[in-house]
């Protein structure tokens, strides 16, 4: 983390606040506005009411993400799924962890000694964002890897928001089952890579350790907590080691979420803080959420496309690009394109990734001439390609990981299907755009140079803004 924030530093792609910054909207101000431009990530030096500084939007412009896995953001939207699937077993850490430089335990611990931010107007409280949670299974050993929001409760306990069907949920209610306490370790300011890894769709039982490890071409070299039996990366800035309360649930929310709406308050578990360990001068940090784009979304759409990738060729290799678009907040819409070879499967693909755990609510398929990419080719293959009582599926009340506020039941969603793909066979050519003869044998840069033609100035006419 340290290296990569040097390396930021020097491309210009990060900026060290020194005034005094509050905790309360103020931080989360400043980082949606660096957010919205694609700006720098920001490093608060100096956070009130804490003696950790903060790190913020450390992902939210893409490429910083491109960065962190060396490779560039489109690339990584294609090819992450071969990227999870190259893993490395995490290895032990050769001498003391700096991690545990630090080590704060019994009647020291309080959990607001971190800057903790507060986010959005009606969130239930302050929350931490960034946490990379680990747990282990009970029969297994296995651990799991994931990023789960956490609201405190007091100096020495937090909600845990996993919702059921997390992989982190299904390791409590095994341990839960047995009547014992699961082990939880949070780790704040792991290396870049190791985040991203962390939003892996890997089976239950797959380490994302390792897959951070095959991003990283290395092990993830790692520590055992000084309390809990979990091992987390020794580099870490900030661990948080702790036990889940058995059976205990909690409010946790509102908060403004991903879906660009606010998540409405539900039970959580509980995780009671047994040690927080750190670096000596450890940077606490935090992610942004929110309307999108967010670093929550730049995170996600690689690992959420990569799993649209798994379920749609499972139906046809002939998949040519697949959007998992912003305005569906690299979740719930999923736009395909296709080499269609059937008259009906693109109707098989829609039901696949409806029906995957990606959460998507829309899924419009196009031919292999489209760019899913481009909203207005997206929506131009709709317009000519597709009648709404013959080419759209609606499904009601299927199970889905969302947070949407129009669902009408808990993680449950109606769903809708597009197929705006054209007819096979002679038919097709009246779904084709109409072709101009002759574009290169009458190159229009010749006629303009000849006419000595340069590009009008737009001030003496009134923009079609403004005349709006
Ligand atoms: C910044 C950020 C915050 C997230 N917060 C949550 C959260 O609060 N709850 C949740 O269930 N998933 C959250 N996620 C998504 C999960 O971490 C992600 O889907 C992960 O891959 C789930 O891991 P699993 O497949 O091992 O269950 C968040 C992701 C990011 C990038
Ligand atoms: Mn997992």
């Amino acid at each position: 983390m340290r290296e990569f924030v040097a390396a930021l530093e020097d491309r210009g792609d990060l900026v060290r606040i020194q005034d005094e910054v509050d905790w309360e909207y103020q931080a989360v101000a400043l980082t949606r506005q660096s957010s919205d431009i694609e700006g720098p990530a920001l490093l608060f030096e100096r956070m009130r009411d804490s003696e950790f500084p903060c790190l913020s939007g450390l992902f939210g412009a893409s490429r910083r993400v491109a960065l962190a896995l060396g490779h560039d953001y489109h690339y990584l939207l294609r090819n992450f799924g071969e990227l999870e699937s190259r893993t490395i077993a995490p290895e032990p850490y050769a001498g003391p962890a700096p991690c545990q430089e630090v080590v704060v335990q019994g009647d020291d611990i309080d959990v607001l000694s971190l800057p903790l931010l507060r986010h959005f107007e009606l969130d239930g409280g302050r929350y931490l964002t960034a946490g990379l949670q680990v747990a282990r299974d009970p029969d297994t050993g296995v651990a799991n890897v994931s990023i789960h929001r956490q609201l405190p409760l007091d100096r020495t306990h937090l909600t845990v928001f996993a919702p059921p069907g997390r992989h982190l949920r299904t390791i409590i209610e095994r341990w839960n089952d047995r009547g014992q306490a699961a082990g939880i370790a949070v780790v704040i300011g792991a290396e870049p890579v190791t985040q991203i890894a962390s939003q892996a769709r890997a089976p239950y039982g797959v380490d994302e350790f390792a897959i951070a490890g095959g991003m990283r071409g290395a092990p993830v070299e790692m520590v055992r907590c000084k309390t809990i039996d979990v091992d987390v990366p020794a580099t870490a800035e900030i661990i948080i080691e702790g036990v889940i309360e058995p059976g205990r649930l909690e409010s946790d929310g509102p908060f403004g979420e991903y879906p660009g709406t606010y998540s409405a308050a539900k039970p959580a578990p509980v995780m009671r803080v047994t040690a927080i360990t750190h670096r000596r001068g450890g940077m606490y940090q935090n992610t942004l959420t929110g309307s999108p784009m967010t670093e929550n979304h730049w995170m996600m759409q690689p690992s959420a496309t990569a799993l649209a990738y798994r379920e749609a060729l499972k139906i046809t290799p002939e998949i040519r690009s697949i959007n998992v678009t912003p305005g569906g907040t690299t979740r719930h819409h999923v736009v395909v394109s296709m080499l269609k070879r059937h008259p009906a499967e693109a109707r098989n693909v829609m039901l696949a990734l409806l029906a995957s755990t990606i959460g998507a609510k829309l899924v419009v398929v196009v031919d292999e001439d489209i760019d899913p990419f481009d909203p207005q080719q997206v929506e131009w293959a709709v317009n000519t390609r597709m009648q709404p009582d013959q080419d759209v599926v609606i499904l009601p009340n299927l199970y889905s990981p969302t947070l949407d506020p129009s669902a009408p039941a808990a993680r449950t969603s109606a769903k809708m299907g597009i197929d705006a793909t054209a007819p096979l066979g002679e038919e097709r050519r009246m779904y084709e755009p109409p072709m101009v003869l002759g574009l290169g044998g009458w190159p229009l840069q010749a006629v303009l140079d000849r006419a000595g033609w340069t590009m009008p100035d737009a001030g003496g006419y009134l923009s079609a803004r403004a005349a709006r």
